[in-house]
């Protein structure tokens, strides 16, 4: 086993690898950028070290400086975490190089996954159901052929594509020349390859994962589904296990386990994966893409299947035999996951960094938080708003959903806004609570509810008056007024929060 692992990320990833890492009695290595000198990924590592400004592309994204850090530390093995060098094949060639273990799968993997044509062109070799569209990049004259076929309304995506960058609807033939013209030089842009493919489009898809593991030795295997589809501009809002569709079809399970293994069995890969997967309102699943790394959302999966994903992760990428066996994964009760982030979702969602004043954290029965925010830290500007990601788990949803509505309230972050009362509407929206999920959600909700109160509202101005003139009261009394009760002052403060 390893005796040293340098993580190359920030923020609650770098801690939760870290966590397992200590377990692990592996000791840890913590690679900063000036903006995060005082983060706890820092504080939490064995040894750390500077690898630049704050702007990523000085430091968390620098291969050459993390892998200086790992040669100067001992490391002997990187851990990615998501997002910036996770599904980046030169850094994983470069790792290799250099002597050192990528935590995760092999270059050409990354490389196979990364165009969204190959992928395609794997799994239907597998076996796996994709929605049906064009073998490679096409011309307009390709897309008109194809769409003349399938019908529209078609969707043009980004062979290089991801988070729906150079992707355009198109809903009839006059519509396609600009679109096309629209997603290629948006590809361009965002990959720096401007080619486009074509796909018929599936009307309010779910959204729907795999997640897979394997070891360097052939074996691979499946711990079920998550469920995504509540997410907003491509960002998961909230993602839970197991899909309340799938669970009433434990078949269902079955063959997108069996598709997403066959896929990646395909790309040979090993390590930890995800297959993502669109269903459609008739309920059929399509293989979408993969993404060749540890997610965001893995804790509700590590809650349902009591496996620890990390640990997995660092045993394979040492070379050890995958141990469990498709028979021994078991899935039990219901796990939501919320993701904190410090921004104003009814003021379109306008990121909010800035010192964090106050803070207490949810705990009791099946809670789990995965975060790297304190008390007197300062939310950086520079990179993603993430502040925590709020798990529960109870034996069934409606528990689980309660669970997280309690756990919610006993959240209180100070001196910056937040999504913290946004979840709370959606987790009592019938609609979330009868399962009736889909990629179209977010946006349907607020058309559901519509904003609070509008701002000239004269309760609204009267009740912010009141506010603002027991709290200058209260302030100027201090503590020793004995008008009223410090409890019920709590209390009120607490009901005008
Ligand atoms: C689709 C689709 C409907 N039909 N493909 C969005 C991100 C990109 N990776 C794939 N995406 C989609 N592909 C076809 N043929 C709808 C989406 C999509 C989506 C997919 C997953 C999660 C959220 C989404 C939100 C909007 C659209």
């Amino acid at each position: 086993m390893f005796r040293k692992v340098l993580v190359a990320n920030r923020g609650e990833i770098a801690v939760r690898v870290m966590r397992t890492l200590r377990e692990m009695g592996i000791a840890s290595v913590a690679v900063y950028s000036d903006a995060d000198r005082n983060s706890l990924h820092v504080r939490m590592a064995d040894e750390a070290e500077r690898i630049g400004p704050a702007p990523s592309a000085g430091s968390y994204l620098r291969i050459d400086r993390i892998l200086d850090a790992a040669r100067k530390h001992g490391a002997a093995a990187i851990h990615p975490g998501y997002g910036f060098l996770s599904e980046n094949a030169e850094f994983a060639d470069a790792c290799q190089d250099a002597g050192l273990v990528f935590i995760g799968p092999s270059a050409p993997s990354i490389r196979a996954m990364g165009s969204k044509t190959a992928a395609r062109r794997m799994a239907i070799a597998a076996g796996a159901p994709v929605v049906p569209g064009t073998e490679g990049p096409v011309t307009l004259a390709g897309a008109r052929d194809f769409a003349e076929v399938a019908g529209y309304p078609i969707l043009l995506k980004a062979v290089a594509g991801g988070g729906g960058k150079g992707m355009r609807r198109v809903d009839r033939e006059s519509e396609l020349e600009a679109a096309l013209r629209d997603a290629a030089s948006e590809a361009r842009r965002s990959f720096r390859n401007a080619e486009i493919y074509a796909e018929k489009l599936i009307e309010r898809p779910r959204h729907i994962e795999i997640q897979i593991l394997g070891d360097r030795h052939g074996n691979l295997i499946h711990l079920g589904e998550r469920e995504c589809s509540i997410q907003r501009r491509h960002q998961k809002v909230m993602e839970e296990c197991p899909s309340p569709l799938v669970d009433l079809r434990p078949e269902m399970r079955h063959a997108m386990g069996e598709a997403a293994i066959r896929a990646a069995a395909a790309a040979g890969y090993y390590n930890a994966g995800t297959v993502e997967f669109l269903v459609d309102r008739e309920r059929r699943f399509y293989f979408l893409e993969m993404n060749t790394r540890l997610q965001v959302e893995h804790p509700i999966t590590e809650l349902v299947t009591g496996l620890d994903l990390v640990r997995l992760q660092v045993q394979i990428a040492a070379g050890a035999r995958l141990h469990l066996k498709q028979r021994d994964i078991h899935w039990r009760g219901c796990a939501i996951e919320c993701r904190i982030c410090a921004e104003e979702p009814y003021n379109g969602f306008l990121p909010s960094p800035g010192k964090i004043t106050r803070l207490t954290r949810p705990l009791g029965p099946g809670v789990r938080i995965d975060g790297a925010i304190y008390p007197g830290w300062t939310v950086p500007m520079e990179y993603d708003p993430l502040l925590a990601k709020l798990a529960v788990w109870a034996p069934r949803r409606e528990e689980a959903t309660d669970r997280m509505i309690r756990a919610l309230r006993e959240y209180d972050v100070g001196g910056i806004r937040t999504n913290l009362g946004f979840f709370r509407q959606i987790l009592e929206d019938p609609e979330f609570r009868a399962g009736h999920l889909h990629t179209g959600f977010i946006d349907e909700f607020f058309e559901r509810r519509r904003p609070p109160l509008p701002p000239a509202d004269l309760a609204a101005v009267a009740a912010l008056a009141a506010a603002l003139h027991a709290r200058s009261r209260s302030q100027a009394e201090g503590s020793t007024s004995t008008a009223v009760s410090p409890w019920l002052r709590a209390g009120r403060s607490d009901l005008l929060r």
